[in-house]
C-alpha cells in the first residue's frame, strides 16, 4: 500500500543520488493544454492510430500537417505551471540543495508542448544559473521540425505561427473535429535546404522514442523516480518505473487519481500535481 506520509517522502529524497522525473499530459493541464485520455481526453476526438502514426502521414501528409498545426496553435498561447516550476527547481543544483543534496536528475517528458524547456529557461534567466539535469523530451516537440529526405540534414525549431500560409486558420476547422485533407500537399512546410517535405519533429506510435538509451540506463540506476501526471499506458515510458524498481529505487505518483501501477507504488500523492508538487518538493 503506498504511503502518502510527506516527511517519508522528503527523507527518501533527501538521501536520493540519482532521480529520474518521468511526466505526462497531466503535467500541462493547468497550462490549459488537454490530456489525452480521461474525461476531456484528446484520442476521444481524435484516433491516435489515425494521426500519430507513419502509416497515417504515408497516407495523408496534409491530415497529420492540419492536426498537428492545431496542436502547435493550442499549446501557444500556454505558459509553463507551478508543478513545471516546482520541477524546474529540482533540476536546478543549487535549488535542490535543501531538499535532495546529493541528487543528480534526468527529466523524461512524454509532453511535446515545450513547457518544461520554457520553465527552465525561464528559471535561469532568474537564478542566472543553468539546470543541471538531463531534460529528455521523449516524444519530441511540436515546435521542431526535420526534414524528410533521407540525405539532407536539416531539423529546427520552428514557432512561425502558422508554420505555413496555407495552414492558417484550418486549427479552427480541426478543433470543430474535421479533419479532412484540404490543404495541397505543395503547400505544406518544406525544407529550406533541399525543398522536400517537412515533418513534425514528434515521435509517433511506432516510433523509436528519443534517446531511449540514455532513459533507460537513468532508470536502471535510480535511486527515487517521480511518475508525475501520467495514465502510464504508452511504452517505453510506462515500463521505466520497473526497471527503477528491478534496481531497488523508490516510486512516487502523483496523479489526480490512481493509475496504472499506482497501487505497487512506495509513495501515491493524489491531488492536482501543480499543489502537490509546490507543497512536497517546496
Ligand atoms: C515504441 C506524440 C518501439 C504524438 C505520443 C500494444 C500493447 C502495448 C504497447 C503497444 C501496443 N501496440 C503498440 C505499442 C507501443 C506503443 C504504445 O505504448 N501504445 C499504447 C497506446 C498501447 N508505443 C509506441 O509506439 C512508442 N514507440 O514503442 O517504439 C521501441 C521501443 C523502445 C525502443 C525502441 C523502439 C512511441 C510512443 C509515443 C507515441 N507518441 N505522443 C502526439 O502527441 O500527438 S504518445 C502520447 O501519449 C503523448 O505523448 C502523451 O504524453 C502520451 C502518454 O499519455 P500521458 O502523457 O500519460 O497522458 P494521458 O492523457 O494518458 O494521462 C494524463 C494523466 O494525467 C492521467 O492519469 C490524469 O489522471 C492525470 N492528470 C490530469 N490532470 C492532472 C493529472 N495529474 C496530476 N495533476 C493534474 N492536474
Ligand atoms: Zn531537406
Amino acid at each position: 500500500m503506498p504511503s502518502s506520509s510527506v516527511e517519508d517522502f522528503r527523507r527518501v529524497l533527501f538521501t536520493s543520488t540519482k532521480i529520474l522525473i518521468i511526466s505526462g499530459a497531466g503535467l500541462s493541464a493547468a497550462s490549459g493544454i488537454a490530456t489525452f485520455r480521461g474525461t476531456n481526453g484528446r484520442w476521444r476526438r481524435y484516433d491516435a492510430a489515425k494521426l500519430a502514426t507513419l502509416s497515417a502521414w504515408q497516407e495523408n501528409q496534409s491530415t497529420v500537417w492540419q492536426f498537428f498545426h492545431y496542436r502547435r496553435e493550442e499549446v501557444r498561447p500556454s505558459r509553463p505551471n507551478s508543478a513545471h516550476e516546482a520541477l524546474a527547481r529540482l533540476c536546478t543544483s543549487s535549488l535542490r540543495k535543501s531538499v535532495a543534496p546529493n541528487a543528480t536528475v534526468t527529466h523524461a517528458t512524454q509532453n511535446i508542448d515545450g513547457l518544461n524547456l520554457e520553465a527552465l529557461t525561464k528559471l535561469s534567466a532568474e537564478t542566472g544559473e543553468e539546470s543541471d539535469a538531463q531534460l529528455v523530451e521523449m516524444h519530441g516537440n511540436l515546435f521542431d521540425v526535420v526534414c524528410t529526405a533521407h540525405d539532407c540534414d536539416y531539423r529546427a525549431k520552428n514557432m512561425d505561427h502558422p508554420i505555413c500560409t496555407a495552414l492558417e486558420g484550418t486549427e479552427k476547422v480541426v478543433a470543430e473535429g474535421n479533419i479532412e485533407p484540404v490543404v495541397k500537399r505543395a503547400d505544406l512546410p518544406h525544407c529550406p535546404q533541399c525543398q522536400q517535405l517537412l515533418r513534425p519533429d514528434v515521435v509517433w506510435f511506432g516510433e523509436r522514442p528519443k534517446r531511449i538509451h540514455d532513459i533507460l540506463e537513468a532508470a536502471k540506476t535510480a535511486d527515487l523516480c517521480l511518475v508525475v501526471g501520467t495514465s502510464s499506458l504508452v511504452q517505453p515510458a510506462s515500463k521505466l518505473p520497473e526497471y527503477v524498481r528491478a534496481n531497488g529505487g523508490k516510486i512516487a505518483v502523483f496523479n489526480v487519481e490512481v493509475t496504472n501501477h499506482s497501487d505497487e507504488a512506495d509513495f501515491l500523492f493524489l491531488g492536482a500535481c501543480e499543489v502537490e508538487l509546490a507543497r512536497i518538493l517546496g
